[in-house]
């Protein structure tokens, strides 16, 4: 996984995201086969990045500007805690993407309990800590 420190460079990636839709082929593939074994959603033990995040999707990060661990959800988790793709990404969430047509909503608690956020359709937050809700979310959904 990498890690590196945010830069001026990362403030801008937000701003960029669209043009970047391009997801490279490899990675796609995995999801792709991923997704056959999980209803809940798919990850990737590689490093990722907002191009990886499918229309249609609410996509999660590790780490902030869209790096780290990665999974992607059509109807959300009751518990993070269940490994995806046997990756656990309870209170690891970082940066987010909402590429589904309406809003959804990340939880503190397992199974939609105390709301962090409530994140509008097509709305992305490249770091969480900026709201002071970093490495909190332990379920999300569509809200
Ligand atoms: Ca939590």
């Amino acid at each position: 996984m990498k890690e590196r420190p945010i830069t001026s460079a990362d403030k801008s990636a937000a701003a960029s995201l669209r043009p970047r839709q391009t997801a490279r082929p490899a990675l796609t593939l995995l999801l792709a086969l991923t997704s056959l074994v999980t209803a809940v959603g798919i990850a990737s033990p590689a490093t990722a990045n907002s191009a990886d995040c499918p229309s249609g999707k609410f996509c999660i990060w590790t780490n902030s500007t869209y790096n780290g661990s990665f999974a992607y959800f059509a109807k959300g988790s009751a518990n993070l805690a269940n490994p995806i793709g046997g990756y656990v990404f309870n209170n690891k969430v970082t940066s987010i993407w909402n590429r589904t047509g309406s809003a959804w909503c990340l939880y503190d608690g397992a199974n939609y309990k105390t709301l962090l956020l409530r994140q509008s359709a097509g709305g992305y937050r490249a770091n969480l800590a900026i709201e002071r809700i970093d490495n909190k979310t332990s379920s999300l959904k569509s809200c």
